[in-house]
């Protein structure tokens, strides 16, 4: 990476269910992240948070066009256009976009910035989730399990035009670590030209050759790729502090053979978020800590 990095604080939880994830971006500045990415020789500045309204002030089903079903759908709206401009202008600026979660409802945001210079950008979405609700097939009306199907144009931002959508074409977005889907949400992934690999398929291939492919799916031809990393990909023994933990998730050591694939694609590379971590269930800042080392890894940082 020969970028100056920009780091973007997003204190979102109004897409989860669970309150904490709002604390992301300070717990993971507060868990060395300047640091970690100097330490990988890279140039790194802070652009500060979004503002983010807080979830008691406001009514969730006030402004969503399908009440109940897209909770915080206006609020959510607001901030992700806010980061839509931010990306877009470190981008414009020459800068490398890395943007701290927060729910995972701020994708919609990073890849509508990222993905504005008409740049044709594929997708790694590192997740134990699809993330690929709807509104009608959401279980519980949470927009961060229905990002990427939003970024892919099914959903509640579709008509927006700010949001870009589809962000990016369908056959360069991959998932992997998948391990918890919901009912509808597998139907619309299999009927999806998106690629979604499992723990399944990590445990029958390895994760270095999952991730090697994603990899390719997601350059082939295409200008960059976004990295999407939410924590939860982890097994909760190495990322307890995350929103939504799910058993049997990659180790510490895949996941960070899995950074350094990235690392290997840095001349693509167009932006980066790590989304989800959630300091109240965390033991000791670990999840924000190792998230700073799986971002110096994919920055290119290594032991000798
Ligand atoms: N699929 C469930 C749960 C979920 C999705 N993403 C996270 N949790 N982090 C839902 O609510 O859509
Ligand atoms: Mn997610
Ligand atoms: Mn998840």
């Amino acid at each position: 990476m020969n970028r100056q990095v920009r780091v973007l604080g997003v204190p979102m939880d109004l897409g989860a269910d669970r309150r904490g994830v709002d604390m992301g971006p300070s717990a993971i500045r507060y868990g060395g992240l300047a640091e970690q990415i100097e330490s990988a020789g890279i140039d790194c500045v802070d652009g500060g948070d979004i503002h983010v309204p807080r979830p008691e002030e406001r009514d969730p089903d006030a402004g969503s066009p399908t009440p109940g079903r897209a909770k915080f759908f206006r609020e959510t709206k607001e901030v992700c256009e806010d980061v839509a401009t931010a990306v877009d202008a470190t981008v414009g600026e020459g800068g490398f976009p890395l943007v701290l979660g927060g729910d995972h409802s701020i994708a919609v945001g990073t890849l509508a910035g990222a993905a504005r210079d008409d740049e044709d950008l594929g997708v790694v979405w590192f997740d134990a989730h699809g993330d690929f609700n709807t509104p009608e097939t959401t279980p519980s009306g949470n927009i961060h399990g229905m990002s990427l199907a939003a970024v892919l144009g099914r959903g509640p931002f579709a008509d927006h035009e700010w949001a870009h959508t589809p962000a990016v074409s369908e056959e360069n977005v991959v998932i992997v670590g998948l391990r918890d889907v919901d009912e509808g949400e597998r139907r619309l992934i299999r009927e999806s030209e998106a690629t979604a690999f499992t723990m399944s398929d990590i445990d029958a291939r390895s994760a270095p050759e999952v991730v090697a492919e994603a990899l390719e799916i997601a350059t082939d031809g295409t200008d960059g790729i976004h990295v999407s990393l939410d924590m939860d990909w982890l097994d909760p023994t190495e990322a307890p502090g995350v929103g939504t933990p799910v058993r049997g998730g990659v180790s510490y050591r895949e996941a960070h053979t899995a950074m350094e694939y990235v690392a290997e694609h840095h001349k693509r590379l167009r932006s980066m978020e790590v989304v989800e971590v959630n300091p109240i269930l965390d033991q000791h800042n670990k999840t924000a800590e190792l998230a700073c080392e799986l971002v110096a890894s994919a920055f290119g940082k290594r032991v000798l």
